[in-house]
């Protein structure tokens, strides 16, 4: 007999354990640091001060897991309702987490799954099956939030995104479950190394950097801190592009990430939504009301597909929702009437091109109609989701859809479903115009990721008339209202009409999308105290002016700060196991993995020799580590005793990779320059440098190519042996980065001050015990602030400095080259 198990509670009213005050109230705001609070944690006597592993929580998923299989929650009423008492019986219990359940599993889906025989049963099926068996578990919990939701009706987030840099899942979704220690021994036991397993997947690239990553380490948080939080965004056939080093010089390859298949999606056959294009609008009059109708004239479809995210220690299991763009079914009468068959499969195969590749962030996007395209076929889709979901619950009235929902704008790359809600509430369920945008308003809210003006979206007039005629429309008549309380605040400025705007009256006249989202959306937010003081101060001075003088209390909260985070989830317990293992130990407790800040009690033992000796120890391996990559990927070695100085990030101008090859060229030079018995004292460096241009961002590709010149003379010279190894590593990935970040001594971010926005990557550097040599910029400066300024290496001039310098043009005292400096850039800079 089985003995009583641990069950899932009454309806589920502790489903996702002990729910932080915080997180259940309104959520207009996301979580700022990852500083996922999580369930009462106290640890069992015996448990504190081992040495090996280290104590699960109380009280906690983790610790239910301990005693075997778990009962799935209840939800008494739909079980009276539901048909099938059988089937409801059946399902009643949780995948078992025995050696022998999970072989089985993985083995069923070897036969039924993949139909592999046991022949052809290799690492790459052992991957797959291993991924099926895991999203079974996954997908069991994701059933079971999704009903909880559906019942208690909370209010919910939704987190719209044009680009999800999600990395490999299965190693995460084990983490999160707490089930690595048991799959890597049921797995050796089949013959199979989890470690080389994990190699096996590919590692989805659906967005460009910062802003794509931030938004997977949001669902990862988001899910951790029960927050019903779903993400949406566009299943792209072709991610980033692959970076290919040839010569020096950098070539793209598409990236067509689903060729073997993605295991962790679920295709939704059943939740596909029609989306149209073009057309003209037409005016009707509905019960004596005049009214806008849009008649579309390119039609298509989306097809979901969803992938569970699941929460760290709970059972809670968020959704990621990606669309795919699919030809309509809808009977095409033009090309019928023609005869041309091919031409209408032509016509229908193009629908597909809408969800096929992710624009890599080139360095303008202005006309680019396809990727207007995406950006509302998406956000239509999205919305047409969301209110779907509001509308099933009969309780619900239109006045109170932003009780229930709010919707978060990675960017303006979504920013047309401002527009988008706002025409289905006045023209699908006839709201009043001004109730719809006060509902808008009080739904969406935006972040802001960029100061740089070519990455504030506009688009022409002409092409949004052309495209989204009616959206054009409503654009305007919003335009309208807003700049006549803006005259009237103003007194008629024309400076702060224009200013302001929602379009460039320039000669090719533009939407500008930053301005709508500014105007309409009740939070706005930059991604770091920097960043939001210049959004503030400079940027968005004159929207700030405007609002302070319409209602200051009112809008007192209009622009704030929220500073990116990252999970330590992926970003410590995944990548660096062993750095893991030891911080529990230390702290006799893993709670630091949903409380970040319980890692300061680290600081206690900092000076112990035992604690250092030991955190050396992991350093080194995962210096030798990131060693093996170095060679695998471009052949150089470097030794681990070397210092490893690293700079991994899009390349670009403002990032500042020529400053630093600049450099290299000097150390080079300086060691060179010095007599054999000084350069003893040196200490020997390995200089890792890695990241993708834009394809027509042909500086930044310059810059690879000189770094690329420079490490091949400098691991040429015999005289830098053992003092100076350069590589430039190619393809940065986030598995990469999830390699090179726990390997890295000393990381560099040396942004111009003022514009990097936030920088994510200095957080993940300096929670794994790298230090950091930067500006004053982005998140630098909050990172300084918490380290302490003597643990940075600050560098170069600070945002004020720099304004001053703008304003100093000196012609005499302009920088002369020294000859030596010269002699060397000339012949790296013109080596082919
Ligand atoms: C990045 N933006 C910021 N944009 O540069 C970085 O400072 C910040 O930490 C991060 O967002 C998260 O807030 C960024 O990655 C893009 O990649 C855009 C993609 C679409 C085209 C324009 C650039």
């Amino acid at each position: 007999m089985k003995k009583e198990l641990p069950t899932r509670s009454k309806e589920m009213e502790d489903y996702r354990l002990k729910r932080p005050e915080e997180d259940t109230k309104g959520m207009k705001t996301l979580p700022s640091h990852d500083l996922s609070k999580s369930a009462d944690v106290s640890l069992p006597e015996e448990s504190k001060g081992i040495k090996r592993g280290f104590p699960k929580r109380k009280d906690s998923k983790f610790d239910m897991q301990k005693s075997g299989s778990i009962q799935r929650p209840n939800f008494a009423k739909e079980r009276e309702k539901a048909k099938g008492e059988k089937v409801w019986t059946i399902m009643s219990s949780y995948l078992e987490t025995d050696m022998a359940s999970i072989q089985k599993q993985i083995i069923n889906h070897i036969e039924y799954t993949l139909a592999k025989t046991r022949f052809n049963f290799d690492n790459n099926g052992c991957y797959y099956a291993t991924a099926y068996s895991v999203r079974d578990r996954l997908i069991e919990s994701w059933n079971d939030t999704n009903m909880h939701l559906y019942k208690t009706d909370p209010k919910r987030v939704y987190y719209l995104s044009l680009e999800y840099l999600l990395g490999r899942q299965l190693q995460s979704a084990l983490v999160n479950l707490d089930l690595e220690d048991k799959y890597r021994p049921a797995l050796e036991d089949l013959g199979y190394k989890l470690e080389d397993i994990y190699e096996e997947e590919a590692d989805p690239g659906l967005g460009n950097g910062g802003l794509g990553r931030l938004a997977a380490c949001f669902m990862d948080s988001m899910a951790t801190l029960n927050l019903p939080a779903w993400g949406y965004g566009i299943r792209y056939s072709y991610g980033i592009f692959t970076q290919e080093i040839r010569d020096g010089n950098q070539s793209e390859l598409p990236d067509y990430w689903l060729s073997r298949g993605n295991p962790w999606e679920i295709e939704r056959n059943d939740i596909q939504v029609p989306v149209s294009f073009y057309g003209k609008v037409v005016k009707v009059i509905e019960d004596g009301v005049a009214r806008s109708r849009w008649i579309g004239d390119e039609h298509v479809r989306a097809l979901a597909y969803d992938s569970p995210m699941p929460g760290y220690n709970t059972f809670n299991t968020n959704n990621l929702r990606l669309w795919r763009a699919c030809p309509s079914t809808e009977f095409d009468f033009k090309s019928f009437n023609a005869g041309d068959y091919f031409g209408a499969v032509k016509a229908k195969q193009k629908a597909e091109t809408i969800s096929s590749v992710l624009y890599p962030n080139d360095v303008s996007m202005e006309g680019k109609e396809l990727r207007l395209k995406q950006e509302y076929f998406f956000c239509a889709a999205t919305l047409h989701d969301i209110v779907r979901r509001f509308m099933k619950k009969r309780s619900h009235d239109w006045k109170n859809f932003s009780d229930k929902v709010a919707i978060q704008l990675n960017d303006t790359h979504p920013s047309i479903a401002v527009v988008e809600l706002l025409r289905i509430f006045i023209d699908d369920y006839k709201l009043p115009f001004d109730q719809a945008l006060t509902v808008v308003g009080n739904t969406f809210a935006y972040t802001n990721h960029t100061v740089l003006p070519e990455a504030l979206e506009k688009w022409d007039v002409d092409l949004m008339q052309n495209l989204l005629p009616r959206h054009m429309e409503l654009i305007r008549l919003l335009n309208e209202r807003f700049l006549e309380s803006v005259d009237k605040v103003f007194g008629g400025d024309p400076k702060m009409h224009d200013n302001l705007s929602f379009i460039d009256e320039s000669e090719v006249k533009k939407v500008r999308m930053a301005n709508i989202c500014i105007a309409t959306c009740h939070r706005v937010n930059g991604v770091a105290a920097l960043h939001t003081e210049i959004l503030k101060k400079v940027l968005f001075k004159d929207f700030v002016d405007y609002f302070n003088k319409l209602d200051p209390v009112l809008y007192k909260d209009k622009l704030i700060n929220i500073t990116n985070g990252v999970t330590p989830r992926r970003w410590i317990v995944c990548s660096n196991p062993k750095l893991t293992d030891l911080i529990s130990r230390r702290l006799s407790s893993d709670e630091w993995i949903t409380d970040y800040e319980k890692v300061q009690a680290l600081e206690g033992v900092a000076k112990e020799a035992e604690f250092q000796k030991e955190w050396v120890e992991v350093k080194r391996e995962n210096k030798a580590r990131l060693a093996a990559l170095v060679k695998r990927t471009t052949g150089v070695d470097v030794s681990i005793d070397m210092l490893f100085d690293v700079m991994v990030k899009r390349m670009h101008e403002y990032k500042r990779q020529l400053l630093n090859a600049l450099y290299i060229i000097h150390r080079y030079l300086w060691i060179k320059d010095m007599a054999p018995e000084m350069r003893k004292d040196v200490v020997p460096r390995a200089i890792l440098i890695g990241g993708k241009a834009a394809p027509g961002y042909v500086n930044a590709k310059r810059i690879i190519k000189l770094i690329n010149n420079i490490a091949e003379v400098v691991n040429k010279d015999p005289d830098m042996e053992g003092l100076l190894k350069v590589a430039f590593l190619p393809n940065y990935s986030v598995s990469m980065a999830q390699v090179i970040i726990p390997g890295s001594e000393l990381s560099q971010h040396i942004s111009t001050a003022g514009l990097e926005a936030s920088g994510t990557s200095n957080m993940k550097f300096a929670m794994n015990g790298c230090l950091i040599i930067g500006t004053m910029d982005g998140a630098n400066v909050e990172i300084a602030e918490e380290i302490n300024q003597e643990n940075m290496f600050i560098f170069g001039a600070n945002v004020e400095q720099i304004a001053l310098y703008k304003q100093k043009v000196i012609l005499d005292v302009l920088y002369t080259v020294p000859h030596r400096w010269q002699r060397a850039t000339l012949s790296m800079c013109l080596r082919r």
